[in-house]
């Protein structure tokens, strides 16, 4: 992209809000035209030019806010998506709320009106007006707010600026009537001192329910850790595992299966998090660190009756989250209603390194009369540890020559390309195999888009890679095809700023998923079982998704079902990736 440089005073309402968005530190706008904001887009070209933000053109309003999404996530800092009046703002909301279910800031910027009727131009300009544009998305934003005027801009996007980043964080809507964008200033307005409005710390657990919990925790018969999105925050995993390490406790990480945020890794030995069950079951105490899904922590379904039940009704439990300030009312994001014997509302992150301390100080005061104990179960949960990672591989190696390839085939495949490279995973687990396959270090994983919404991957994988442009870091993202069909022309924003993500698809020709949902069904009623494809495949025609992806100018191989060819293929698209600095796309296809 060409920037105009520029050196123009001040002179009309959207020139303000970028001065205002420069003086937070907003680096990018991902943005799809519409006329509604074609004051600020003019602002941002020509009056911010050089100085930034940099403009981020996308092909959809869902791809621009999951942009952002997949963005604040790798940069640890938000950053803005502009969507036009109600129509942007309806191909958004999708994407609004992953980021809310996800608890990640994002400064969804929008645009009305004219609200002044006088200055409406016929039929569009009213047709895509509402009264108070916000409330098509109010129920999973943290807030809302439209601007009555030029001078109230300021107060209200710093507001929104704050609220975004005040744990627990999520994404705001701000809408900027197009009349006040296009407003001339008779003169500059000042800029506030931006520094003023940071957002409050985030809270400490109270001290005494700390002790309590460390006391419970060392004086348990079998302690077991939970964690879901505790990963939120960087440099969690240290102290994560030195507690389960004191306590000899298992580490259980949720996050890959209800999309969470990742922070146990892989290979550490008291990870158990392939034997949730197992462990829940025999836990007298359970600690639950950012935990949401309380049921998917400490519960079991039984798919065909759909029976929902606790795998151990005697086990107590102590939850640290702020999940309880984040509850609203619309969609039941706060989950099944579990009894908890300890709840301590802080962020859990903070709190982690003080419960650290109590239980070093309980142990270290002769509290610890169960060491031998406990030392045993260490070497027993190591075991077991080791025992599921060898039948993982055994899983790979007895799979490896089939074709079509499994996904752990392939989740091994792009674990020899990418291994000795500063890897990032920007998007996708490969059904979990590349937790279970590779040295899986929480601080290089993105997470998943936190609402289960498609259309998150390619877009927040590409927000990731913006983040980490020319860090050197090899961004990549394991897409499966019915995500991905939902945000395709993300591949012109790969190409088009020249984003250096290596795309693999595990392209099972279907919703794999559904299937699995249909042939449960099926079974269930005794109904034709090879029904299940049916209104579910993707495969007559098979989309061509390299030739797609060549067609929006992204080096794109495939399609390719045969271990060897997909080797050979994964190298030369880390090549593109990492020598021209551009995109690139595997397409393998995998068993359904
Ligand atoms: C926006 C949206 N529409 C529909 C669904 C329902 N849904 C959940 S999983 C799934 C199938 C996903 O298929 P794909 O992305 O190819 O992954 P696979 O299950 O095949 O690995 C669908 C349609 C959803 N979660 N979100």
């Amino acid at each position: 992209m060409t920037t105009p440089s520029t050196s123009q005073p001040m002179g009309y309402g959207s020139d303000l809000v970028v001065d205002l968005l420069r003086a937070v530190g907003v680096e990018h706008v991902a943005i799809n035209p519409g006329a509604t904001f074609r004051g600020l887009h003019d602002s941002l070209v020509n009056y911010g030019g050089a100085r930034g933000p940099e403009l981020v053109l996308t092909t959809h309003e869902e791809i621009a806010v999951a942009l952002a999404h997949g963005y604040a996530k790798a940069k640890g800092r938000p950053m803005a998506a502009v969507v036009h009046d109600i129509v942007g703002l309806q191909h958004a909301s999708m994407a609004i709320f992953n980021a809310f279910c996800d608890r990640v800031p994002v400064l969804v910027l929008g645009a009305t009106g004219p609200m002044d009727t006088a200055r409406r131009r016929p039929w569009i300009d009213w047709i895509h007006t509402a009264l108070v544009q916000g409330t098509q998305v109010r129920d999973y934003v943290k807030l809302d707010d439209q601007p009555a005027s030029v001078a109230a801009i300021p107060e209200a996007l710093l507001r929104a600026w704050r609220l975004a980043r005040t744990e627990p964080q999520g994404p705001v809507y701000l809408c900027l009537d197009a009349g006040l964008q296009e407003e001339a200033l008779a003169r500059p307005v000042p800029m506030p001192d931006v520094a003023r409005f940071e957002p409050a710390t985030p809270p400490h657990a109270d001290p005494r329910a700390i002790d309590d919990a460390a006391r419970r925790l060392v004086d348990a018969r079998f302690p077991v850790i939970v964690v879901e999105s505790l990963g939120r925050r960087p440099g969690v995993a240290a102290p994560l595992c030195r507690l389960a390490e004191l306590l000899a406790a298992p580490l259980v990480d949720l996050s890959v299966e209800y999309q969470g945020r990742p922070s146990v890794p892989s290979r550490h030995p008291l990870d158990m998090s392939g034997a949730r069950d197992e462990v829940v079951r025999e836990a007298d105490l359970v600690l639950a660190l950012d935990v949401s899904n309380f049921l998917g922590a400490l519960g079991s379904v039984d798919r065909s009756t759909r029976e929902v039940r606790l795998l151990n009704e005697s086990t107590r439990v102590i939850a640290i989250s702020l999940e309880d300030y984040a509850a609203r009312s619309w969609a039941q994001t706060f989950q099944s209603l579990v009894p908890v014997d300890l709840p301590i509302a802080a962020d859990a992150a903070l709190a982690l390194p003080a419960l650290l301390a109590a239980v070093e100080d309980r142990l270290g005061r002769g509290h610890d009369r169960a060491s031998a104990e406990r030392r045993a179960r260490a070497d027993r949960i190591a075991a077991r540890h080791a025992a599921l990672h060898a039948e993982w591989q055994a899983a790979v190696k007895l799979e490896r020559s089939s074709a079509p390839l499994s996904p752990a085939v392939l989740a091994a495949l792009v674990w020899q390309v990418i291994k000795d490279e500063d890897w990032v995973l920007a998007n996708g687990s490969a059904k979990g195999w590349a937790r279970r396959l590779w040295d899986w270090q929480p601080e290089r994983v993105t997470g998943g888009s936190g609402g289960a919404g498609l259309g998150y991957g390619l877009p927040a994988a590409l927000g990731v890679t913006l983040a980490h442009r020319n860090s050197g870091k090899l961004c990549v993202n394991l897409q499966a095809d019915g995500d991905l069909l939902y945000v395709v022309s993300g591949l012109y924003t790969a190409a088009h700023h020249r984003l250096p993500l290596l795309t693999v698809m595990f392209n099972n020709r279907t919703y794999g998923n559904d299937e699995e949902h249909q042939e449960t069904m099926a079974k269930a009623r005794g109904r034709p079982v090879e029904n299940k494809v049916v209104g579910i495949r993707i495969d007559d025609p098979a989309p061509d998704f390299a030739r797609i992806a060549q067609g929006f100018g992204v080096h794109a191989e495939g399609p390719l079902d045969r271990a060897d060819a997909v080797d050979a293929a994964l190298r030369r698209a880390l090549r593109v990736v990492k020598d021209e600095g551009r995109p690139a796309l595997v397409d393998v296809i995998t068993r359904p």
